[in-house]
């Protein structure tokens, strides 16, 4: 069975809220590691994230431990970088055996072709402010510059201070037509290639579209864990967990 989920938001909210989100994803590893082939993490699966070349963010211990005793075990853990964990570089990959994917990926499984993003830098063109955030955060020169001047603990304070508030600015408002220009992204690229579903996190809607393309969403874990699943007979299942 293949496993896909998004936007879990490790360490988001209050302590005693993190600490209850990680025991209820951790709970969701032990139940999936018995049949799981493999786990696509399709982005945001940290509230923050920013490593430095000796140094990672406090906590997140079990997490990391189940993880990597998965792919010590044979399974393909697949982690995609979102906007709130772009900064993820060798680290999880070296200590956890975590494959880092910083961008989207066509993927064969069950027969399938799927495209798999997170869908946080596609489809703005028309939105400058994005694409200049976009450039700055992702820029190799800035990362560098940032992480020999500012201090860890700084970093991560204000890592935490931006991701909240970027977090309540989006708010609770999710509406179904956010997901449009996604939906013209996906259109758009199956003209030119052959894929027959989309894969996508970062809108924090579960919603399973069917035209004009085959798009599933996946929802936030800290409104509601939720996965998809597809089997080995190309059968997808996109549901909610208790
Ligand atoms: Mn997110």
């Amino acid at each position: 069975m293949y496993y896909f989920a998004s936007d879990i938001h490790l360490g988001s909210g209050s302590p005693e809220k993190a600490r209850e989100l990680e025991r209820r994803f951790v709970a969701w590893l032990s139940e999936i590691e018995h049949d799981a082939e493999a786990l696509f993490l399709v982005g945001d699966t940290f509230d923050f994230w920013f490593e430095y070349g000796r140094v990672v963010p406090k906590g997140f211990v079990r997490t990391l431990g189940k993880l990597a005793a998965m792919a010590d075990r044979g399974i393909r853990i697949v982690m995609f970088t979102g906007n709130h964990d772009m900064w993820v570089t060798e680290y999880l990959h070296d200590e956890c055996g975590i494959e880092i994917c910083t961008s989207p990926q066509e993927l064969e499984l069950s027969g399938l072709r799927l495209f798999v993003a997170h869908g946080d830098n596609m489809n703005i063109k028309g939105r400058p402010m994005l694409r200049l955030m976009n450039t700055v955060f992702r820029s190799r020169t800035i990362r560098a510059l940032f992480s020999w001047l500012v201090h860890p603990d700084l970093a991560v304070r204000f890592g935490r201070w931006w991701s909240s508030s970027s977090r309540k600015a989006h708010g609770e408002e999710r509406e179904i037509k956010f997901l449009e220009p996604l939906e013209e992204y996906a259109d758009t690229y199956a003209r030119n290639s052959r894929i027959d579903c989309f894969i996508f996190g970062h809108m924090h809607i579960m919603a399973e579209i069917t035209a004009p393309r085959h798009i599933y969403f996946l929802g936030d874990w800290p409104t509601q864990p939720n996965c998809l699943t597809l089997d080995s007979d190309g059968r997808f299942t996109l549901k909610t967990l208790d």
